[in-house]
């Protein structure tokens, strides 16, 4: 990776000069020489082909506004759905989730960049769920979309409530119940054929389960890499942690000097057979799948394939800014990069100083990725 600021840089011209004329994304390998206009997509049943008049939209470092997007990351980051909560006749305790899915809506994935989002409670990826092992979990399931879809949990659970041949037709209803068992971190997700097609546009989260002996205090976050393939070949255009590309270089988030930091992390991206997450100047605890309370690593990198996942714990010694990206390179500069900002306990740093473009720029071009 010789020159990755020299690539943001042209890519973020390219975007800049393309906004406002591109609508659809195009694809640079489908040149057509007869042509000002090309056709791409169809393969999706119910969708038509899409034309554009650009050659190119590479993904921009350029911010997004949350109100316009399919997720506010920084909401979504620290965000856990503990569900509605009661006691079932024995004691134990129900949480009662309600899970809309729709696949209709077009939303903003990037400045510029509409796609149309297959979403679980209108966002992408879906809520975070939380219980603790041995609570009962009850997913109140409502498809409002146009297609059939279903939620598939992973994690222990009768057949009938793995959600994968009894698919739920628009308008219709279903509810999931299980006990949550074991603890730790697991993805759910859309198990309707084909699987590719209502992955890749969105119907994906997380559940996690904690012990019930709670792990120790923490800064507690969840991140869900993801990716989206905007010209429907099959590869994907844009790489994002918690769904919009470039997101936490505009906005750093902020953590605490040695503080505790628990990042729980899944990897949805499609298409892909590999996705990772590198940080920086630092190395975290890493416990695969968050099964087990004794970690399995002490990295600085962790490579996982789709649906998998894991627990990251680490404390920042010094100040500053520090980077987290996917080291595959392609991924980090279609959008898979991030800042922590790292303060002083009770001393914060204004971070809005430090979320514009200018920043951004400037730290890529003093130290790019590593
Ligand atoms: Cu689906």
């Amino acid at each position: 990776m010789s020159h990755p600021q020299a690539i943001v840089l042209a890519g973020v011209l390219i975007s800049i000069l393309t906004l406002g004329v591109v609508t659809v994304v195009g694809s640079q390998k489908e040149e057509n020489s007869t042509s000002n206009t090309k056709q791409f997509g169809g393969h999706t049943p119910g969708y038509g082909t899409y034309e554009t008049t650009g050659s190119v939209l590479d993904p921009t470092s350029l911010p997004t506004d949350p109100k316009n997007s399919v997720v506010d990351p920084m909401k979504f980051l620290r965000e856990f759905n503990y569900g509605r909560v009661s006691h079932s006749t024995n004691g134990s305790t129900v949480r009662d989730f309600t899970i809309i899915a729709s696949d209709q809506s077009t939303k903003e994935i990037s400045p510029g960049v509409n796609y149309n989002v297959w979403t679980f409670n209108n966002t992408v990826p879906g809520p975070t769920l939380r219980a603790t092992e041995g609570d009962l979990i009850r997913i109140n399931f409502i498809n409002n979309g146009s297609g059939f879809h279903t939620m598939h949990f992973h994690g222990i659970h009768p057949a009938e409530m793995d959600g994968v041949f009894e698919g739920i037709a628009p308008g219709g209803k279903f509810t999931y119940e299980f006990v949550a068992e074991p603890f730790g971190v697991f993805p759910y997700h859309c198990h309707i054929q084909p699987l590719e097609e209502h992955i890749s546009h969105g119907l994906y989260g997380a559940l996690i389960i904690d012990p019930k002996k709670p792990r120790a205090n923490a800064d507690e976050m969840v991140m869900i890499m993801n990716g989206y393939d905007t010209d429907f070949d099959t590869e994907n255009n844009f790489y994002t942690v918690n769904g919009i590309p470039y997101y936490y270089m505009h906005h750093p988030i902020q953590i605490e000097k040695d503080k505790l930091i628990r990042i729980y992390l899944v990897n949805m991206l499609e298409f892909d057979p590999l996705n990772n997450f590198h940080l920086h100047a630092n190395l975290f605890h890493f416990y695969k799948t968050g099964t087990n309370l004794v970690p399995d690593e002490y990295t600085d990198i962790v490579t996982m394939n789709q649906g998998e996942r894991g627990i990251l714990e680490f404390s920042y010694t010094y100040p500053g800014k520090y980077m987290f990206h996917a080291h595959k390179t392609e991924f980090a500069e279609k959008g898979w990069m991030g800042t922590f900002l790292v303060t002083e306990h009770n001393n914060p740093v204004n971070a809005s100083r430090l979320s514009n473009i200018t920043g951004v720029m400037t730290n890529l071009t003093n130290g790019g990725l590593s």
